[in-house]
């Protein structure tokens, strides 16, 4: 087993890797960085993750940054066997790896430009109602293509949880908490409750958005 420390901060980007690693039932340290004191910009941190966030996973002394890489990688690991993530050889390991990369580089992308066209933490005067409206548009449509591919299985791999949902539903859960609204996506609905009914994610995120 490699040594593994996670550099993280509370409710932040961190967050769905502590969920992940409670999940896979991990052992692995915890280090929470103090970001409004500006830990991140720490010489010693810096030389783990350049960008200065978190989080950031080290394993064996290399660091590794970018939730969505670190996930993954915990999945290849750790997931295949704990019958959590595809292998390698499996179709669905494609299906993982397009959906939860999806999930952070285009879903998640639009959800940057929603919050910086509105976002109460982005100087008002960068504020751009229109482009805010239209990337909440796309969201909507976003979600309806997840939904569809969750109307034909209960899971985002077919009929069991894994990892691949824990990933994309923490992204889709953030989005909630920017304003986009499940109102009417019953199917979204159900899929998102049985994740805020695990275990993992009560550990990782305490309380669920009501939706
Ligand atoms: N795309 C990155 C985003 C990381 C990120 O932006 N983290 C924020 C916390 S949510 C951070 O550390 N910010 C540092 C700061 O505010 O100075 C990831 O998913 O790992």
């Amino acid at each position: 087993m490699p040594s593994l420390t996670l550099y993280a901060a509370p409710m932040s980007s961190a967050t769905p890797v502590v969920c992940a690693l409670a999940e896979l039932d991990i052992p692995c340290e915890i280090v929470m960085l103090d970001l409004a004191a500006g830990d991140q910009h720490r010489p010693d941190y810096l030389k783990l993750n350049p960008h200065a966030v978190v989080p950031t996973l080290v394993v064996d002394g290399t660091p590794l940054f970018e939730s969505v890489a670190i996930m993954q990688w915990l999945g290849d690991r750790y997931g295949v066997e704990r019958g959590l993530w595809p292998p390698a050889e499996a179709p669905e390991r494609l299906t993982a790896l397009s959906w939860t990369t999806w999930a952070y580089v285009s879903y998640g992308a639009l959800i940057g430009v929603m919050n910086f066209a509105q976002s109460p933490g982005v100087d008002a005067k960068l504020h751009h109602p229109p482009l805010a409206a239209a990337a909440r548009e796309r969201l909507h449509a976003a979600l309806d293509r997840l939904a569809a591919h969750l109307a034909e299985r209960p899971y985002l791999l077919g009929s069991e949880y894994s990892l691949a949902d824990l990933i994309v539903g923490c992204v889709v859960t953030y989005s909630i908490y920017c304003g986009v609204s499940l109102e009417g996506r019953g199917r979204l609905q159900e899929w998102l409750q049985r994740f805020y009914e695990r275990e993992s994610y009560r550990k990782a995120w305490g309380e669920a958005p009501k939706l």
